[in-house]
């Protein structure tokens, strides 16, 4: 028998001897209060169908108020009302007690089951409580238990506390609770798996260690403790807590009573919706308890509230359509697809991500509250996807808990450090001939500060870095310059310092930024205000409208209003006049051809290496009208004056913006004197919008036309170029200085004699 199977054999012998309530008569069977109750679905039309529904249902599953399908509870009575209003209604469970009295039947099974673990079956609050404790005991220098504070009927509210020994005072901290619905059982189990496998694999498992050494995870595994002993022994589908409201109704929905937009859309203040926010934001214990807990620490960074059900990760804000400021949105809608991406590799279950207003209004929520209050909060609405709602088979617990677990952890690893280093101009990898580098980086000073940064440079001639110390602009914006140095040559880079707290600072993490020294000459700059000899139009063209000119774009839903280069106004655009109606410009019938002049792409003469690039602005729309996103648009490149061409992308994105494009040409097509760049604006589904525009294309040359060692620039190293470097070294200059180090010593000496024997 293994631990967690003592563990549960111990636990249910000592439920056995101490449990308030014998288990088997653990729902109050007498009442039965699902007997005739069924779940239905109709798809309400307007505002007034929606509230003959919610007058006539027992309960609703899901909470969006607004038209749209809806999941409600019905009797025999209720669900012939509906049929009557010609709704429709659609059976999605025949017999409500029938599965909750199965789902209580196979909890019983299972407890009888030695050979399950914890996580294969459900527990009531007490045990959860104490699966806690026990953690806290089983791994003292990792893990502790305290009480939040006590539930309208005086049960404790618990906070697991978990991070590495050590001093953690400075790391960053990641909240995650459950259960403040009721009925949603999964949410404690989700996260007291993550609890128990944080303390079981620290010290087994290199990544948990090492993310416990830099951050703390406080769980609250019940916000709502009265309301989950409720749906264990009286009503399976009780949502919220158990406040006496004075008028014959009970509970308030918590997560409707915290202090964002409270009162607002997607809240009631009928005591006996399900949705009742109560009498004021933080009226309740429960709620409060968690405010106050949050707000004692300043170093909370992220916090995820697991509810269930619907596979959902959704972001704020969800009480009104407005989006979070930059860079948080970005952060949101990036990051929000990566936790699905991470938890669909686990068992290729699917959770979606959206902004919460999307799913529908609700004010007053905890995650809304927690991003109000400076921490990245997310709602994360657990299995099942539909059906069966609420009462998810036990033995999908622990496959749930496993894709929320590396949830997670991606969470913990993105918030891990205590100063996020970045570079905002993103990787330079390319420094100009003779030109100094400036190399910035932003510093997000989370829960710690920085004390300083060095820009770490090694040049391709020195087996080790130098440190150039970075200078503080304001507002975390670093900067260093790499000296001057001559085309062909390379470095090597990266960030190194020291925060504040002792705590060692790098970007990238491991690893070094490679950079070479280039010339650069631009060969073709088309900026569209004049026509440089393009050419419209095809052979294989079909299309009747939206043909390719040249024009000062009319904006519209799907075409821009301005072209993109900052000083003309012109853009090549398939029909820039808006016309009547969207679709009535747009392209329609076929594809219409647009065709660069002839441009050289080859390697100028005299050059020792040339890398050809092209890049250009694009717009491109085809995501409205009737049948949106089934077209495309092919760029090409072609290396004999347009006799074939190559794919260089096939456009299918919408930015409904301008995107810039930068492309190797050697990557695609090698490189000649006779390049042309096509364009096909497709209209292949009748009923689509498709819109397209291009600008500012520009192929540009890099390489060198000298080599390093030929000082003199004559195209030759030979042996004046020797002499010029001893005067340099001779005379103390910096052009001398080939390893950077700030002083002239043999190894810059040598470092000349290998470019020099390169040559
Ligand atoms: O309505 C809720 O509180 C949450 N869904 S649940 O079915 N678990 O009750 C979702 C709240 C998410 N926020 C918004 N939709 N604004
Ligand atoms: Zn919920």
């Amino acid at each position: 028998m293994s631990l967690s199977d003592l563990r549960v054999h111990l636990t249910l012998v000592a439920f056995c001897l101490t449990s308030p309530f014998a288990f088997a008569q653990g729902q109050d069977q007498a009442r039965r209060p699902y007997a005739g109750q069924r779940l239905v679905q109709v798809v309400v039309e307007n505002e007034a169908q929606l509230q003959a529904v919610l007058d006539e249902a027992d309960g609703l599953w899901n909470h969006r108020v607004g038209v749209g399908p809806i999941q409600v509870m019905v009797d025999d009575e209720s669900l012939a009302a509906l049929g009557a209003m010609g709704l429709a209604p659609v059976t999605i469970v025949e017999d409500l007690q029938a599965v909750v009295d199965a789902e209580r039947a196979e909890i019983e099974r299972r407890r009888l089951q030695l050979d399950l673990t914890w996580f294969e079956n459900y527990h009531p609050y007490s045990e959860i409580i104490a699966y806690h404790q026990q953690l806290a005991n089983d791994f003292p220098q990792l893990a502790s238990v305290s009480v939040i504070g006590q539930s309208h009927q005086s049960r404790d509210i618990i906070a697991t506390e978990i991070t590495g020994p050590g001093d953690a005072s400075n790391r960053p901290v990641i909240f995650f609770n459950g259960m403040q619905h009721a009925r949603e059982w999964i949410s404690p189990a989700v996260v007291t798996y993550i609890a128990d496998r944080l303390c079981n694999l620290y010290g087994q498992d290199q990544r948990v260690t090492d993310l416990l050494d830099r951050v703390v995870v406080k769980i609250v595994p019940i916000v709502n403790p009265d309301g989950y002993s409720y749906s264990w022994t009286n009503e399976r589908f009780w949502r919220k807590n158990r406040r006496n409201n004075g008028n014959g109704t009970f509970g308030v929905d918590l997560n409707r009573n915290w202090d964002i937009n409270f009162g607002g859309d997607g809240s009631s203040g009928d005591p006996s919706s399900d949705i009742y926010r109560g009498p004021f934001a933080f009226s309740e214990p429960e709620t409060s308890a968690v405010r106050d807990y949050v707000l004692a620490d300043p170093n909370i960074v992220a916090h995820v509230d697991f509810h269930s059900y619907s596979q959902l990760i959704l972001y704020p804000w969800g009480y009104a359509d407005i989006q979070v400021p930059e860079p948080d949105y970005t952060f949101f809608v990036t990051f929000s697809q990566f936790l699905s991406d991470v938890i669909r590799s686990v068992h290729g279950v699917f959770y979606i991500p959206m902004q919460a207003i999307d799913l529908y209004p609700a004010s007053g929520t905890c995650s809304d509250w927690t991003y109000s209050v400076d921490i990245k909060g997310w709602t994360i609405e657990l299995r099942p996807n539909g059906n069966p709602g609420f009462d998810l088979p036990p033995g999908e617990i622990l496959p749930t808990s496993e894709e929320n677990f590396e949830a997670a952890l991606a969470i913990m690893e993105r918030f891990k450090d205590a100063i996020r280093l970045e570079f905002p101009q993103g990787e330079v990898t390319t420094a100009y001939d003779l030109t100094p580098t400036t190399i910035q980086v932003q510093a997000e000073e989370i829960t710690d500060t920085v004390q300083s940064l060095d820009l770490m440079v090694q040049p391709e001639v020195s087996s080790s870095p130098v440190a150039l110390p970075m200078t503080h602009l304001g507002d975390g914006l670093y900067e260093a310059q790499i000296p001057a140095l001559a085309c062909g040559r390379s470095f090597a880079y990266h960030i190194e310092g020291i925060s504040s707290a002792g705590q060692p600072l790098r970007l990238p993490e491991t690893g070094q930024i490679d950079a070479s020294v280039v010339s650069e000459t631009i060969v073709f700059d088309d900026d569209a205000e004049t026509d440089l000899g393009w050419t419209v139009g095809a052979p294989d063209d079909t299309a009747t409208t939206g043909i390719w000119n040249r024009m000062n774009p009319q904006g519209t839903a799907a075409q821009p209003e301005d072209d993109h280069s900052p000083a003309g106004t012109d853009c090549w655009v398939t029909d820039g006049v808006s016309g009547g109606s969207l679709g009535a410009r747009d392209v329609d019938g076929g594809g219409t051809t647009l065709t660069s002049p002839q441009f050289d792409a080859s390697t100028p003469s005299g050059w020792l290496s040339a890398d050809a690039y092209i890049s250009y602005a694009r717009w491109y729309s085809n995501d409205q009208g009737a049948d949106p996103n089934n077209d495309h648009m092919p760029i090409m490149l072609s290396n004999d004056d347009g006799a074939s061409f190559v794919m260089l992308e096939d456009v299918t994105e919408n930015a409904h913006d301008w995107v810039v494009k930068t492309f190797r040409i050697a990557d695609t097509i090698t490189p000649t004197d006779r390049m042309r760049l096509r364009i096909v604006a497709r209209d292949d589904s009748p009923g689509s919008i498709v819109e397209a525009c291009i600008d500012d294309v520009r192929v540009t040359i890099q390489g060198c036309r000298f080599h390093p060692a030929d000082l003199n620039r004559d195209a030759t190293v030979d042996a004046s170029d020797f002499f010029i470097f001893l005067d340099l070294f001779a005379s103390g200059s910096a052009g001398a200085d080939l390893d950077l180090t700030g002083v002239l010593d043999a190894n810059d000496f040598f470092a000349f004699l290998d470019l020099f024997s390169q040559a």
